[in-house]
């Protein structure tokens, strides 16, 4: 058994009051909070070996190079990958543009098809707008039900000869939905297209293991999951990742630069151009351990019961819509609503002088708001050092902007 409190206590900032009153932080899917085992392997770094990687032959050097590797192969291990396929970049957004530039600018024709999603975040829309711009392939974007499901007649129907890349999410940040990739992956496989999966909501909420999702590309961020700001990853299959150009060129990812040209070196480095954010990869290889020794499947479950939780007390709550699937059944603890009467942004401005902190905006999913009928939501969403008060305390928070708002019945 997991004793959730404690872990809770490996939070510092959780310690802080606002307004007087016990954080409850329900917005990790913008950006989780760090527990001490990640700050201080950062500090620890800059305190006792702090170096450039890969260029001295000095002691700090090689222990800097030496602790930047043992990192990526901390994430191979995570996603059950060969750590010569881990990319580290600087965000999710990063590793997507790499994937789309390195290898969608290289490949796509004029009459290719792009296949991604109207629930995607902007991340996974914007970079194949421009990549649309550049290689004159069109996009085509795959529905979702009245329940908040993505329509998979409408994806299989979809799929055809002419797509060449299927770029999904794997938990939409919006409505927490998470579609089954492993089956979209396989469907585009048999028209021999490319298949990214944007991770970054699923990597830090559940286990993944990339030889059993069925895709060729995983893309993520470290911040959501315990891990810095600053560092990302792209992981690639191996034989796609040798094939594939690199995005940006510069020191350290090449092998020979002449003045007439240059060769790459050898994967993942000819992905990484320059110097790397190695304290941050760091710091992320220690948010691997302290997840790992949780284990992803109790990540999962302790999720899935916080969000079972909510969902049932904000039914409770008059007025409140929840944008998402109405049960836990393959969905996140990523929880859209909004509240007749009141705009998000009161509502979250309201909910923090009730020391509850959650998200409202578009959150960088316009055209999916839009599809709702919306330009706004506000969002809680749960993470490892969550605990069931939390959600008490973010309904009794909405009772409260009820009341501001003078609102009584079940408008
Ligand atoms: N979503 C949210 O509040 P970056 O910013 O590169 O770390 O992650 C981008 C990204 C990509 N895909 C999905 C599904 C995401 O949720 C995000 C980040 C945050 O929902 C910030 S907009």
């Amino acid at each position: 058994m997991i004793d959730w409190g404690r872990i809770r206590q490996d939070f510092p900032i959780l310690d802080r009051k606002i307004n007087g009153r016990r954080l409850a932080f329900l917005d990790s899917a913008a950006s989780s909070q760090k527990p001490i085992q990640v700050i201080d392997a950062m500090t620890d770094i800059y305190r006792s070996c702090y170096a450039n990687v890969h260029r001295g032959a000095y002691t700090l050097s090689q222990e800097s190079t030496e602790a930047y590797e043992e990192s990526r192969r901390k994430v191979a291990r995570f996603l059950n990958a060969a750590e010569e396929e881990i990319i580290f970049t600087r965000s999710a957004t990063a590793s997507m543009n790499l994937f789309a530039y390195g290898w969608g600018l290289n490949n796509l024709k004029p009459g290719d098809r792009v296949l991604t999603s109207v629930m995607e975040h902007h991340a996974n829309i914007v970079p194949w707008h421009i990549i649309a711009g550049h290689t004159g392939a069109e996009l085509g974007f795959i529905d979702i039900t009245d329940d908040f499901r993505l329509d998979m007649d409408d994806a299989l129907g979809l799929i055809d000869e002419r797509v060449r890349v299927v770029a999904i999410s794997g938990m939409s940040n919006v409505l927490g939905t998470m579609p089954p990739v492993t089956r979209i992956a396989r469907a585009a496989h048999e028209v021999g297209a490319v298949v990214l999966v944007d991770g970054a909501q699923l990597v830090p909420h559940a286990p993944v293991d990339v030889q059993r999702l069925g895709a060729d590309f995983l893309a993520f961020s470290g911040h959501k999951m315990l891990g810095p700001t600053g560092i990302g990853v792209l992981w690639g299959r191996r034989e796609l990742l040798e094939e594939m150009e690199p995005a940006e060129g510069g020191g350290e990812m090449i092998r020979e630069v002449r003045l007439d040209g240059s060769e790459w070196a050898e994967v993942p480095h000819k992905f990484e151009a320059g110097t790397p954010p190695f304290v941050e990869a760091i710091g992320l290889g220690a948010a691997v351990d302290y997840l790992s020794a949780i284990g992803m499947e109790n990540v999962l479950e302790h999720d899935r019961l916080l969000t079972g939780y909510a969902l049932e007390r904000l039914a409770e709550v008059p007025g409140l819509t929840v944008q998402g699937p109405a049960d836990t059944i393959d969905r996140g603890g990523a929880i859209s609503f909004s509240l007749t009467g009141i705009h998000a942004h009161d509502v979250a401005t309201i909910l923090d002088q009730e020391g509850v902190a959650v998200r409202a905006g578009h959150h960088c999913a316009k055209p999916l708001l839009r599809g709702l009928g919306l330009t706004a939501s506000a969002r809680a969403s749960f993470y490892v050092y969550n605990l069931t008060e939390d959600v008490d305390a973010l309904i009794d928070a909405l009772g409260e902007a009820r009341r501001i708002f003078g609102l009584t019945g079940g408008e």
